[in-house]
C-alpha cells in the first residue's frame, strides 16, 4: 500500500487507488496508514516535555515559514548557529518525516534535550493531551483557496503523491476533505476554538504574516518568552522573507529530492490570492458555497486577498 513514507515506491499513477489506501483516522481526518501508526506510538509512548515548542498547521499553510522563524528565535537570531542544518532536522515533523532516509520525527526528538522544536499537522481534536498540557504551540491558518492551490502543486511535484487534474483536485478531493489531513475547515476551526481557551496556543494567519512579518515575528518572540534586540528581530525578518527562504537550501527542502522541485519548487510563490490564477468562476462559486456552510457557526475570519 502507498504509505507516503516508503522509500522504494514511485509516484502513484491512479489517484483513486491512492485515495483508497488512506485511512480515516479515529473517524476524523484522512491520513496514510504509516502516519496513523506513528501517531498511535506517539500517544502511547512519546514523552512530551515542558518547554517543547510545536508548530502546528493544516498542510500548505505556512508551516515551514513558522518553523524557520521559531528556529531562528530559539537560536538567538543567529543564522550562523543553524547554517548547514536542514530545517526539517532542526524542527522535525513529529508524526512523519520529510526525507525518506531519515528517522521519523518523534524518534529524532526522543534523542534531543529541551527546548525541543517540532512540527505537526495533527487535528485539533487528536492532539496528544500531554502536548496540549506541556508545549507551547504556534498554529498557522491560511485561506483555503490558496491552501488548495499550494497543495495541488505539491501533488504535482511530490514523488509519493499522485497528480490530480485541477478540477478533480478541487471538486473531488479538497472540498470533500479527501486529502492528507483534510478536511481543512475542521482542522482550522477546531484549533481556533482550542486557542481561545489555551494561552499556550498562539493562532496566526498566513495573510497577516505576508502583510506584517515583523509584527508577527515580534508576537511569536513574546509568546516564546524571547527578548531580542531590534537588530535581532530585523535579522529574523530578513532571513524569513520569501526571497531569502527560496534561496536558502537549508530551508527550501532542495536537499529532499522526492519533493520534485524541478516540477514545482516547495517555496513556490508565497502569495496571497494565487487562487485567482487557478479557479474558474464555477469552481469559485462552488468553493464559496461550501466555505459559507463550513464557517456558518464559526467566528474565525479568513482573508482571501
Ligand atoms: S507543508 O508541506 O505543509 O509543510 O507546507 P507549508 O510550509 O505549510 O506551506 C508551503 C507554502 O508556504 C509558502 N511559504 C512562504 N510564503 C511566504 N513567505 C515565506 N517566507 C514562505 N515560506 C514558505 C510556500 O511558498 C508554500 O506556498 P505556495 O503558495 O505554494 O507558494
Amino acid at each position: 500500500s502507498s504509505t507516503n513514507q516508503n522509500n522504494s515506491s514511485s509516484k502513484p499513477t491512479d489517484w483513486k487507488e491512492w485515495l483508497n489506501d488512506l485511512v480515516r483516522y479515529k473517524d476524523t481526518t484522512l491520513i496514510a496508514s504509516a502516519l496513523a501508526e506513528n501517531l498511535e506510538t506517539i500517544y502511547e509512548e512519546f514523552n512530551f516535555l515542558n518547554g517543547d515548542i510545536v508548530v502546528a498547521s493544516h498542510p500548505k499553510s505556512g508551516t515551514t515559514w513558522i518553523q524557520n522563524i521559531v528556529s531562528l528565535l530559539m537560536n538567538d537570531a543567529n543564522p550562523e548557529k543553524v547554517q548547514g542544518q536542514p530545517l526539517y532536522l532542526r524542527v522535525p515533523w513529529l508524526e512523519g518525516k520529510e526525507d525518506p532516509e531519515c528517522d521519523c520525527g518523534y524518534k529524532l526528538l526522543e534523542t534531543r534535550s529541551s527546548p525541543r522544536l517540532m512540527k505537526t499537522h495533527v487535528y485539533g481534536s487528536l492532539v496528544p493531551p500531554a502536548m496540549l498540557q506541556k508545549a507551547k504551540i504556534v498554529y498557522i491558518v491560511r485561506n483555503p483557496k490558496d491552501v488548495a492551490v499550494s497543495y495541488f502543486h505539491m501533488h504535482r511535484a511530490y514523488q509519493f503523491l499522485p497528480y490530480v487534474p485541477w478540477d478533480e483536485f478541487i471538486t473531488e478531493l479538497f472540498l470533500p476533505g479527501k486529502l492528507l489531513y483534510g478536511p481543512w475547515h475542521k482542522h482550522a476551526i477546531y484549533w481556533w476554538e482550542m486557542s481561545k481557551s489555551h494561552s499556550n496556543i498562539l493562532f496566526l494567519h498566513y495573510e497577516a504574516l505576508v502583510k506584517e512579518l515583523k509584527a508577527n515575528v515580534e508576537s511569536i518572540a513574546a509568546f516564546l518568552g524571547k527578548k531580542l534586540t531590534a537588530d535581532a528581530i530585523e535579522k529574523i525578518v530578513d532571513e524569513s522573507s520569501f526571497t531569502s527562504m527560496k534561496a536558502n537550501s537549508d530551508v527550501n527542502y532542495s536537499q529532499v529530492s522526492v519533493m520534485g522541485h524541478e516540477i514545482s519548487p516547495f517555496i513556490r510563490k508565497g502569495k496571497v490570492g494565487d487562487w485567482i490564477n487557478h479557479f474558474t468562476t464555477a469552481q469559485n462559486q462552488l468553493f464559496e458555497q461550501k466555505f459559507e456552510a463550513w464557517m456558518a457557526q464559526s467566528d474565525l475570519q479568513i482573508d482571501f486577498v
